[in-house]
């Protein structure tokens, strides 16, 4: 028996004529370079040692090998690569086989398919998600999964970076073999065993032809590229993927790499793969917060709603697709019968796309109480408050809380502005009163604001993180002010577009440049989705408390005062004819805009796209580092996992903060500056952001991981 180093997070042993390789690199068995330089020297092994006929593959851990070390990419390539390793094993002249029990993703299922033989047990995730990350798979995953799946197939798997089944695998082509259980390493010996009995033959799939009729195969290649271009604007790996299908089709394997290599470090290099990387780590941290290390949870299963409109029955709905059992409340019985029909109305919809049945909603029901008495929740572990946006409502609403609730109920409350610790003020223990703040809908947003007041303990925190969790959303750490730090920065950058507008912009030229950044829309097709009165409301709320000397656009209460909401009452600041969804520029709302800048005296002036764009990144940055040094946002990563998830930001600029950073934080500043000569009330450069440009520094440096 021969052991590689113990450091070596690639385990070598023999077991009777089959040398067994375990992947140990925990979390999820990335192909950092220790674990390449351990399959690279256990493939030499093979070759060496007279006794092995053979090798399996296993991960260790719950999963196969997630795909290459994310963490590497921009650092200096450290040999020996990826590619060079798995064509090494490939060509080996002994039998590789490979066991999948969990994920293999990425250059996972690379090494997957250049073994020999593929077997996969029911827990195997198999796919090529690089796409997600701006990058396409490089270590010959474009050129291998072709000739395993047929070239159409293989780029949808590749642009959908989407995880196939064990079985769903096989039918594809990928594996060879399913086997039941969960214990990859015997499976995968009994496998090699019968192969070597049955003197099985050595299959390279480099050698493989592509399937299929090349001509045929080629056009419709040509029509995916042109529905993916439509699909994907502006994003530059999908288009790559396919031209490495293509050479695949067209060329021998070697070519085909070589090709796929240079195309792999043409999206290595882009800005999109630096900022979906940035998002893809920062997703993860945002769950890591020092409350954590002081607390463990609250134990939950049983929530109450309060409130069965848009909001509540959303959160009702997170809650039972959670697995929890809800009690919702509502003030008289055709109030709660509503609610219960806003539930349904969502789990109706599913079974009419037959993604759910009859007797699966039944049982999600069943976990469903309606009750219009505060005696129902007694018992409840947490409540999530999510009655009318208005501070005496919600504070009446507590006192109930407090009077019923056992003692120890998380007591949240859903708002999207107002002051939590004037709320958990009105109760006997302001230690159990948080935020959540929820995205409309909220069964499908991913954001979840969690809002810390001064006086919450930790646990309470901890407990609401814990949630989130158990309802797959993404969570971001959040302190009280007047819309914590998304609806916050929205309101400063949503002034900015407003002056945008007033100064001689028009709202469709303004929501074009908002598009043509990468977002799927612009500020004011939002707000005709909203609805125009959500913002209309807000403004005079916040009227009695307005700087007077701020510039105050009124256009849009002009709108919202005609009774144009948006989509719908089929007019806003676009015509919605018949329902239509996509809206119509509206030469009426051009009109009015014109007369708005005529009684201010405003002749209009022409902006480009970049022009408005400057303005509109600048506002929503200054605020994110105001935000940043007030202590409302705990890093700028939480900035920018908050606009990805809750805001429609293009994933692939990474963030606001981010984006700041990649422009450069001096360029931004500076833009800052010349925009204050317009209006420098407005335009006041936030501390934090003068400071890191003294300083020379980023955003980034503050992103100190947990
Ligand atoms: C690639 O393969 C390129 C090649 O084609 C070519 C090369 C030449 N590297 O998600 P989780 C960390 S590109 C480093 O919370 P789950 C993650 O940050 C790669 N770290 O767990 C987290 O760390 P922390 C293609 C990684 O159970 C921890 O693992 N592959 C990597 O919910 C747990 O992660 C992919 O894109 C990595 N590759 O989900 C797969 N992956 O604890 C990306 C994860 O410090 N990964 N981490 O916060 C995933 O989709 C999920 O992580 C997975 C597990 C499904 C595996």
């Amino acid at each position: 028996m021969s052991e590689q180093a113990s450091a070596s997070p690639v385990q070598i042993r023999l077991d009777g004529e089959v040398l067994v390789v375990t992947i140990h690199n925990p979390p999820v068995n990335a192909l950092g370079q220790a674990v390449r330089a351990g399959l690279l020297a256990a493939v030499e092994q093979l070759e060496q040692n007279a006794q092995a006929r053979a090798m399996l593959i296993v991960g260790a851990g719950k999963a196969f090998i997630a795909g290459a070390d994310i963490r590497e990419f921009g650092k200096p390539p450290q040999p020996p690569s990826l590619p060079e390793t798995i064509n090494r094993m490939e060509a080996c002249s002994k039998l590789v086989v490979c066991a999948i029990h969990g994920p293999a993703l990425g250059g996972g299922l690379e090494v997957a398919m250049a073994t020999h033989y593929r077997l996969a047990l029911p827990g195997a995730r198999l796919g090529l998600p690089e796409v997600a990350l701006g990058l396409l798979p490089g270590a010959g995953g474009t050129q291998r999964s072709p000739r395993l799946m047929g070239a159409l197939p293989a780029a949808e798997l590749m642009l959908s970076g989407k995880h196939l089944s064990a079985k769903a695998a096989l039918a594809a082509g990928l594996v060879d073999r399913l086997v039941e259980g969960d214990d990859p390493l015997a499976a995968g010996l009994a496998c090699v065993r019968e192969l070597l009995a049955s003197g099985a033959p050595i299959r390279r799939t480099s050698a493989l032809p592509v399937p299929g009729d090349q001509a045929q195969t080629l056009a419709a290649l040509d029509q995916l590229a042109q529905d993916t271009a439509k699909k994907t604007r502006g994003l530059f790996s999908p288009a790559k993927i396919i031209d490495c299908v293509r050479v695949a089709v067209q060329t021998p394997f070697a070519e085909g790499s070589k090709r796929e290599r240079e195309m792999f470090v043409e999206c290595l290099n882009s800005p999109q793969r630096a900022g979906l990387v940035h998002a893809f780590f920062s997703e993860r941290e945002t769950a890591k917060i020092p409350e954590a290390k002081a607390a463990a949870p609250r134990p939950f299963t049983r929530l109450s709603i309060i409130g069965g409109g848009t909001m509540g029955a959303g959160i009702t709905v997170a809650a039972l697709d959670a697995g929890l059992s809800v009690v919702m409340i509502e003030r008289d019985a055709e109030s709660i019968a509503r609610g219960q029909k806003n539930v349904e109305k969502v789990y109706d919809g599913l079974i009419a796309k037959g993604r759910m049945t009859p007797e699966a909603k039944a049982a999600t029901m069943a976990r469903y109480t309606p009750s219009t008495s505060y005696d129902a929740i007694r018992d409840v572990d947490m409540v999530i408050e999510a009655v009318f946006e208005d501070i005496e409502v919600k504070k009446a609403v507590f006192k109930e809380l407090d009077r019923v609730c056992k003692s120890g109920c998380v007591l949240a409350t859903n708002t999207s502005y107002l002051d939590i610790d004037a709320i958990a003020a009105v109760t006997s223990r302001p230690q159990d009163v948080i935020g959540l703040h929820f995205f409309s809908p909220a069964n499908i947003m991913r954001l979840l604001e969690i809002v810390v007041p001064a006086k919450v303990a930790p646990d309470v925190v901890v407990t609401a993180f814990e949630l989130a969790k158990c309802m797959k959303k993404v969570p971001v750490r959040a302190g009280v002010c007047d819309g914590f730090i998304g609806n916050r920065i929205l309101a400063v950058y949503r002034d900015a577009a407003n002056a945008v507008l007033e100064d001689g912009a028009s709202p469709y030229e303004i929501d074009a440049a908002v598009r043509a950044f990468g977002y799927p829309m612009g500020p004011f097709q939002v707000s005709d989705l909203a609805g125009g009165d959500i913002g209309w409301a807000t403004r005079k709320r916040k009227a009695a408390t307005r700087d007077p000397r701020a510039r105050y656009v009124e256009i849009a209460d002009r709108i919202a005062e005609r009774g144009w909401y948006g989509q719908k009452t089929g007019r806003g600041w676009y015509l919605y004819p018949e329902g239509a969804r996509v809206g119509q520029q509206d030469p009426e709302v051009l009109a009015i805009v014109d007369a708005e800048r005529a009684k201010k005296g405003i002749t209009p002036r022409a902006f480009t796209h970049e022009e408005i764009m400057r303005r509109y990144m600048a506002a929503m940055v200054n605020e994110g580092a105001k935000v940043l040094e007030e202590g409302i946002a705990l890093r700028p990563l939480d900035i920018d996992v908050t606009f990805l998830f809750g805001y429609g930001f293009p994933r692939h600029r990474g963030g606001p903060m981010f984006w700041a950073d990649t422009v450069g934080l001096p360029k931004v500043l500076a833009d800052i500056e010349e925009f204050a000569r317009e209006d420098a009330l407005f335009w006041q450069p936030a501390a934090l952001l003068k400071k890191l440009v003294a300083e020379g520094k980023t955003f980034a440096s503050l992103n100190q991981r947990g």
